[in-house]
């Protein structure tokens, strides 16, 4: 899309946000896979000064109003603990930058969902880690962030998404449409649902845990990619977590596994080369060690023992979410190209394969880690 079109597209909803100065730069981000992401820059008085702008996923989120509600209450809470550590409420949590009528965002006449936040500058956002020090202080983040969060109320907080990390009913979404298969894509991937299907008792585990009452919900993040936190450019230490729509009552362990999933692969997500894709011992060890280290005395002894089966889970889960897309059509995820999600997911069940070749060693190395 030009610029002059891109400018007209998003004209209306800029309209409604108190942005200071003169529009001089939209750039797109594509670096998620729900939003559409842009980042606006304002000059007033010679200083340029940038925000992102979001176009929320209305198909992915259909309650703006309780999403929004969530990420105002949790980043108020946040704000407040980094005061009180005197860290940078600037740079290391959103703020929401209200509408003109002081709304958390605003519904345009298409019915389209817009917000905007604080742009954080100098940080980097990484697809892949550089280095395991990256994967450490991932790790201390997400755990610091889960536990800044143990005392907010989780009842406070509305499900952005229902049953988002119920695995058991992601496969049975993804059985119904290997049946119902409505572009006839089945055969391309029998050899996976296979793979899955053998699984399916495994899929039952935080669901059956969660049913006895066995586990805590607590206030999670739920989507804790890699991508989705900004390290400082300059001392490289994690500065800021991002993406919140689908913070949620959810499971310790997910975070701790879908970071594992995202951050401690030897490939990227679509790397269509099997055989680069298996988990990095080192990595992995380095992200427990900050996760453990930030989470501190608050997870619970079966929390701990179930973080590996939340690395496997949200890795199975994924690849299952990404052939269940692939069999309706790509509606869900953003595709760079047709077969986009069919390599995906196949990617996710490889690094699965992997994880259970070394299910000894991710506890050893959770366990060394757990008395310190
Ligand atoms: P999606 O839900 O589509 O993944 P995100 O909210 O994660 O959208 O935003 C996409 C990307 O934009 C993030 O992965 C991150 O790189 C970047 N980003 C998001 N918020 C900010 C911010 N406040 N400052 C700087 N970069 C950001
Ligand atoms: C999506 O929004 P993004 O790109 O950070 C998805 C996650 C998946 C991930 C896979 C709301 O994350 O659940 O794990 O893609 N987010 C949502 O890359 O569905
Ligand atoms: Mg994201």
């Amino acid at each position: 899309m030009d610029k002059l079109k891109l400018r007209e597209k998003l004209q209306e909803a800029i309209d409604q946000f108190s942005f200071p100065g003169q529009l001089i730069e939209i750039e797109i981000n594509k670096q998620g896979h729900i939003n559409d992401t842009y980042v606006l820059s304002f000059s007033k008085d010679d200083q340029v000064q940038r925000y992102i702008f979001q176009r929320v996923n209305k198909g992915v989120f259909q309650q703006p109003e309780a999403l929004m509600e969530n990420i105002v209450g949790v980043t108020k809470h946040l704000r407040k603990k980094i005061e009180e550590i005197q860290g940078d409420p600037h740079r290391q949590v959103l703020q929401v930058l209200p509408t003109k009528d002081q709304t958390a965002y605003y519904i345009d006449s298409k019915g389209d969902f817009w917000r905007s936040y604080n742009f954080i500058e100098d940080s980097l956002s990484l697809d892949q880690a550089q280095s395991p020090e990256d994967l450490f202080q991932t790790g201390l983040a997400f755990g610091n962030f889960q536990r800044q969060l143990a005392d907010y109320p989780v009842k406070n907080l509305h499900q952005s998404i229902a049953d988002f990390h119920n695995t058991e009913k992601r496969l049975e979404n993804f059985l119904r449409a290997m049946k119902e298969d409505p572009l006839k894509r089945r055969d391309q991937i029998l050899d996976e649902a296979d793979f899955i299907l053998k699984r399916a008792d495994f899929c039952k585990t935080f669901m059956d845990l969660e049913r006895k009452k066995a586990v805590p919900l607590r206030v999670t993040h739920n989507d804790t990619k890699l991508n989705n936190i900004l390290l400082d450019k300059t001392t490289r230490k994690a500065l800021c977590i991002v993406d919140l729509d689908t913070i949620m009552p959810g499971l310790a362990m997910n975070d701790f596994g879908d970071a594992i999933r995202s951050g401690a692969s030897k490939a990227l997500e679509d790397e269509v080369d099997l055989d680069k894709v298996a988990l990095d011992l080192d990595l992995y060890e380095h992200f427990t060690r900050g996760f453990l280290q930030g989470t501190g005395k608050s997870l619970e002894d079966l929390e701990i023992y179930h973080l590996r089966t939340g690395a496997k889970m949200m890795t199975l889960e994924n690849g299952i979410r990404f052939l269940t897309d692939y069999l309706e059509g790509d509606s869900y995820f953003k595709i760079a190209y047709a077969d986009h999600n069919l390599d995906r997911g196949r990617n996710q069940l490889k690094l699965v394969a992997d994880m259970e070749n070394k299910w000894q060693q991710m506890l050893e190395i959770v366990n060394r880690y757990k008395e310190k």
